[in-house]
């Protein structure tokens, strides 16, 4: 069993205290007064990316935002610049009225464990004491939320990145094509951002639960097992326009009853499975006026389980449900698949590391280890390295929301066991 680290409470406690004014500090960075809302290849990414490579350079790191916009910062091993890396981090996009420590808490939490954990160098700077470098990574766009597809940043870094998204669009029609150009990316050199397995050791992330979880289990911290596989769907309902007021029943072709009934039957199919749920988070009805009646409906669904297979099943229990309901109001639908990512189970030897981190830092009993309903980048960075996720309590597991917490003493134990979890690994012949 190795020793605990030999850290300073106090360092470790202005740590923690350093992450929530930070937070506070990153959350004034938005693109609505009042809310937070940071996309990407937006201004206000470009300024999260600054302040992040300035805390950065502040530690001793080399820094460099790669091809994706992802930011990145390094702690060289003394003598050995070609070192394999540990690259600990998470997201600093946001959701709409985004809480403010979803992602961000993990990659300031990352930031103060290379804090806690450098070396000074002979030449007055700082380098990694372990056998691999410290990398920390805030991903630029693991929400999905400008361009509906998620993972977006991390996928480029995991190698999986798909030439068809080029086309993908916003809101205001802009594609992500234009949108690199215009944040000062190159589309052509989006490859660049692919790390090689044989560069990494590993991937490790510090994230809000996101769910009630730990919050009922009345604990601090958890070891992640696996992240919930994910697909997400636009769908859309095509019926008939007509009017409001003229119009008998039996004549209608109600597009928006047809979505609303879809969503409903979706709900009561989710919740008579174990692990499944979805989501439908959008829906619209056009053309959208009060006096005729919707001719069409668009619906997201986002559909998530602990295993693929499972899941997949649930979606053709959920087309052929929706085929009779739309058969019955002589309806008609389509589904257009917008983001799929498969469950990614956490490395053995990585949860085993972060457990014996939280057992270090916890005086309990042995910790929880639980499957994260929400995505992660972790999910696309699994595609080059092996992958660990420590969670933190998350009160009343209110996220994606304004009123998504964290405590700052259970940022302080965060720190501590991520911190650990570190040193645990490079105990090991990795
Ligand atoms: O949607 C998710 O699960 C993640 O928070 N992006
Ligand atoms: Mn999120
Ligand atoms: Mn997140």
């Amino acid at each position: 069993m190795r020793a605990r680290l030999d850290l300073e409470p106090d360092a470790v406690a202005s740590a923690a205290r350093r992450v929530m004014s930070r937070c506070d500090e990153l959350a004034r960075v938005s693109a609505v007064s009042g809310a937070i809302e940071r996309v990407y290849l937006s201004p206000e990414h470009a300024r999260v990316n600054r302040l992040a490579a300035e805390w950065m350079r502040e530690l001793g790191m080399t820094t460099r935002q790669d091809a994706a916009g992802n930011q990145l910062g390094r702690l060289d091993v003394a003598g050995a610049p070609d070192a394999r890396a540990l690259v600990i981090g998470s997201h600093l996009d946001t959701v709409p009225d985004a809480g403010r420590y979803d992602g961000v808490a993990g990659v300031l939490i990352a930031l103060e464990v290379v804090r806690l954990l450098r070396r000074p160098t002979e030449d007055g700077g700082w380098c990694s004491p372990f056998p691999f470098a410290l990398e920390v990574i805030a991903f630029s766009d693991e929400e999905g939320t400008r361009f509906g597809k998620a993972l977006l940043g991390s996928s480029a870094v995991g190698g999986q990145w798909d030439d068809d998204w080029w086309a993908l669009e916003d809101a205001d029609g802009m594609t992500l094509r234009e949108a690199f150009r215009d944040f000062g990316l190159d589309p052509g050199r989006i490859g660049e951002a692919a790390r090689r397995p044989a560069d990494l050791v590993g991937y490790l992330e510090a994230h809000i639960e996101q769910g009630p979880e730990l919050d009922r289990r009345g604990e601090p911290l958890a070891v992640v097992s696996s992240i919930a596989s994910a697909r997400r769907f636009q769908l859309l309902v095509e019926g008939e326009a007509r009017h409001a007021g003229g119009t008998p029943y039996d004549m209608r072709r109600d597009a928006l009853l047809g979505a609303s009934e879809a969503a409903l039957a979706i709900e009561r199919i989710c919740r008579a499975e174990h692990h499944i749920v979805g989501t439908v988070g959008q829906l619209e009805a056009f053309p959208g006026a009060v006096n005729i009646i919707p001719g069409e409906a668009r619906l997201s669904l986002d559909l998530r389980g602990e295993f693929d297979g499972e899941r997949d099943r649930v979606w053709n229990a959920i087309s052929r449900e929706l085929d009779a309901v739309m058969g019955r109001r002589r309806l008609a639908w389509g589904a257009r698949e917008v983001h799929s990512a498969p469950a990614v189970f956490c490395a053995p030897l990585l949860q085993d590391v972060i457990r014996e981190g939280i057992v270090a830092t916890v005086d309990a009993g042995p910790p929880a280890t639980i499957f994260s309903r929400a995505g992660h980048d972790a999910m696309a960075i699994g595609a080059v390295t092996d992958v660990g996720m420590l969670f933190l309590r998350n009160p009343d597991g209110i996220s994606h929301h304004p009123d998504e917490a964290v405590s700052s003493e259970d940022v302080r134990l965060g720190i501590r066991a991520l911190a650990e979890s570190v040193a645990h690994l490079a105990a090991e012949p990795v």
